[in-house]
């Protein structure tokens, strides 16, 4: 059935960019979005009728039924069968209506269709982590336009929600469970995707975007977000820096500022002289060598990724969560390579010289794969 909603849907198809939702709602950027924005502007408007119907009488009563002071008080009638019938009646089919929409709209909300594109999503303070079939790991997430997309998620620490606002999806991630959720984005672009659950000091920090794309460009980003890695030239591995820091800048800066973790200014030069003081009253100095707890600098740092609760440095707690599993060994050396050429990055972690973005290495490595064969 045409419903109005999924004629306006339809419509904005047809144009190039999602159309706004009503009373200053994001743009309606899913195929679920138009009813929904549909069903809540119903109750609104119903509930703005009833307010304004409610208020006018009772001002029409209180002018119509005001006596002089003095005037002795009448007893009031008991009893009208027809109206109390109206009142009852026309409020319950009302909210049998609104409860049918609702319910429908749950029901399709919670059901994925089958056949879905499954994404998997790891909630973690304080970032997403999104796994693709073809083994891509990424912390943004990248949809193909007009498929329906299943996330099946969970949560490594405490409980996250996911939310998209302009696909009107929200799901509170558990720790110890599997959750999903499924949309189908209608227009290219970028949208917001937020945490929607407190879960701690940097809750706020805990957002990403969902870039929509069309099939063909989704498929290409995805293959080479899988072997971007493979593509960067061993004596380059920190061009992969940026990328990688996403899931870390929530608690580690690069401009000297401290947040939840300590910063990655300096951090290499600090580990090099093995300065650094820990909570338990060591100093990373006594601890590098030969036999001793880190091989080398390198050695401590792969460490503090893999196991952070093993040293805690001094003035901070062990709020780092392990990324054992989560980083392989090729990602934790371009991150360590990072940290040893931050002088290359500005600092967002933008490279200063344009040769060192990403894409232009990946481009290179590409040409030269293809000038070979
Ligand atoms: C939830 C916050 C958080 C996130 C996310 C996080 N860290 Fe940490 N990190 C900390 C805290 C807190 C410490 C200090 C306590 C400790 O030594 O474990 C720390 C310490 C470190 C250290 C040792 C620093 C030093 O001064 O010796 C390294 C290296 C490190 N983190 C790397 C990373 C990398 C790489 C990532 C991302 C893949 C990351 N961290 C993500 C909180 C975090
Ligand atoms: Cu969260």
């Amino acid at each position: 059935m045409m419903t109005p909603a999924s004629f306006i849907s339809m419509l904005a198809l047809a144009a190039g960019s999602p159309p706004m939702g009503p009373f200053g709602m994001p743009e309606q950027a899913s195929t679920i979005a138009a009813e929904i924005d549909f069903v809540y502007q119903v109750i609104t408007w119903v509930c703005i009728f009833f307010f304004v119907l409610i208020v006018f009488l009772i001002v029409v009563f209180v002018i119509k039924y005001s006596k002089p002071p003095g005037t002795k008080a009448e007893g009031t009638a008991t009893h009208n069968t027809p109206l109390e019938v109206a009142w009852t009646v026309i409020p319950l089919i009302l909210v049998i209506g609104i409860f049918y929409v609702g319910m429908k709209g749950y029901i399709n909300m919670r059901n994925a269709p089958l056949g879905a594109y499954e994404i998997n999503v790891i909630a973690r303070q304080w970032s997403w982590q999104f796994n693709y079939p073809n083994g891509a790991t990424i912390s943004e997430l990248k949809v193909p336009r007009g498929r329906d997309i299943k996330l099946i998620m969970s949560s490594q620490d405490v409980l996250h929600s996911l939310f998209i606002p302009s696909f009107r999806v929200k799901q509170d991630v558990v720790p110890g469970r599997l959750v999903t959720l499924w949309f189908n984005a209608t227009h290219e672009g970028e949208y917001d995707l937020y945490c929607a659950e407190y879960c701690g000091q940097q809750h706020s920090t805990m957002l990403t975007k969902v870039l929509v794309l069309e099939e063909d460009e989704f498929a290409r980003q995805i293959e080479e977000d899988r072997v971007f890695m493979d593509m960067l030239p061993p004596d380059r591995l920190y061009v992969a820096g940026p990328r990688l820091y996403a899931r870390c800048k929530s608690c580690h800066s690069l401009d000297g500022s401290t947040m939840t973790g300590p910063t990655w200014k300096g951090l290499w030069e600090k580990t090099v002289s093995g300065e650094t003081v820990f909570t338990d009253g060591t100093t990373l100095k006594d601890l590098i060598g030969e036999g001793k707890m880190f091989m080398n600098p390198e050695d401590y740092i792969m460490q503090s990724i893999a196991n952070p609760q093993q040293k805690i440095v001094m003035n901070f707690t062990g709020a780092m969560p392990t990324f054992q599993g989560m980083l392989s060994p090729l990602e934790v050396m371009a991150l360590t390579d990072f940290m040893k050429n931050l002088d290359k990055f500005d600092e967002k972690g933008v490279p200063k010289d344009p040769e060192d973005e990403l894409q232009r290495v990946i481009d290179k490595a590409k040409e030269a794969e293809e000038s070979s064969n």
